[in-house]
């Protein structure tokens, strides 16, 4: 079994209209923006939502692996998923390589060794999810049964590895919905603080993400402009003034919440632990999260979610 060890590069997410209530995406920024092409053909942006699904907002995610880290292995599993009995034959996951909320399940398939194979959606047309009702990334299937949301496929998952999982532990519930309410929002700000951020996170959005050759030439340079504007916007929405504070300030709180010990589980990860760490994997190496790590007092907890959750289980190849 070939694995790929995972750093997943962020990417964004854009709310280009804040006010719209359909899950249609929308061009909000019309016209031409380079060459002819409209702002989504630009920055193919998807309708992410956070967990609070009243927001139907046009947002945009992107990302992909650390190609500079990428590191092909051949490594024999010991799977606590197998080791638990639960072992299917085949788990496929959808998505957008930087899309937070695809990080946090792999964050969870990486630390209970579960092998997955990847399906990168092309977020322009989504040919690759025709086939379900569901029109977002990420998409799990194990076998032939259909998981949806990020946080809905982690507690059928958990419950099917551990069954006696306690899902509604306060201080793990609460921390988790952090993640995706206050977490998540600061990221897009800081990865398109500057036009030369702005191109290096489509640098990488473009060489992993599912893009052809013309997309993947017009999304650099037109999405990294676009968003560089687009992340204004977000501040705003968000009530952010300085980004990078927020950052600094969301990883502090983080590290405050740990309160001395080594994972928000304990001595070992829990689910918010998983979360936090899935979200901010792909941010770690742009600059913003190496800010971060070196102005806060992330890094070591970080370094230690590192070595817990591993090496990937991704299966390459026959995907
Ligand atoms: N609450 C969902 C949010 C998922 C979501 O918003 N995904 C975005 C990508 S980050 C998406 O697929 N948007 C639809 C699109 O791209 O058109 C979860 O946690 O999985």
């Amino acid at each position: 079994m070939i694995r790929v060890n995972n750093r997943a590069i962020f990417i964004g997410r854009a709310l280009l209209n804040t006010t719209t209530t359909t899950t249609t995406t929308t061009t909000i920024l019309s016209g031409a923006v380079s060459g002819g092409a409209t702002i989504n053909q630009v920055a193919p942006f998807a309708t992410c939502s956070s967990s609070n699904h009243q927001s139907h907002n046009l947002v945009a995610r992107f990302g992909l692996s650390n190609p500079f880290l990428a590191q092909y292995s051949s490594v024999a599993a010991t799977s606590l998923a197998q080791d638990n009995g639960f072992n299917p034959k085949e788990v496929v996951l959808f998505q957008y390589e930087a899309c937070p909320f695809c990080n946090k399940v792999k964050a969870f398939l990486d630390y209970y060794d579960l092998p997955y194979k990847v399906v990168e959606v092309n977020p322009m047309n989504k040919k690759e999810i025709k086939w379900s009702d569901y029109k977002k990334v990420p998409i799990l299937t194990v076998d032939s049964e259909q998981l949806v949301d990020s946080s809905d496929i982690i507690n059928k998952l958990v419950i099917k590895i551990r069954p006696d999982y306690e899902l509604n532990a306060d201080e793990e519930k609460k921390w988790r919905e952090w993640v995706d309410n206050h977490l998540v929002h600061v990221l897009s700000p800081n990865i398109y603080r500057t036009v030369a951020e702005a191109l290096e996170s489509f640098e990488y959005i473009t060489t992993k993400g599912n893009f052809s050759l013309y997309e993947r030439l017009v999304a650099k340079y037109g999405g990294a402009a676009a968003m560089y504007f687009v992340s204004k916007k977000l501040k705003k929405r968000h009530n952010i003034t300085d980004e990078r504070a927020a950052l600094y300030g969301a990883a502090e709180q983080w590290v405050d919440a740990l309160n001395g010990r080594k994972f928000l589980g304990g001595s070992n990860p829990n689910l918010a632990d998983l979360a936090a760490f899935g979200v901010l994997r792909p941010i770690r190496h742009l600059k913003s999260g190496k800010d971060m790590v070196e102005h806060t007092r992330i890094g070591k907890w970080f370094s230690e979610m590192e070595s817990a959750v591993g090496q990937s289980s991704r299966v390459i190849g026959n995907n």
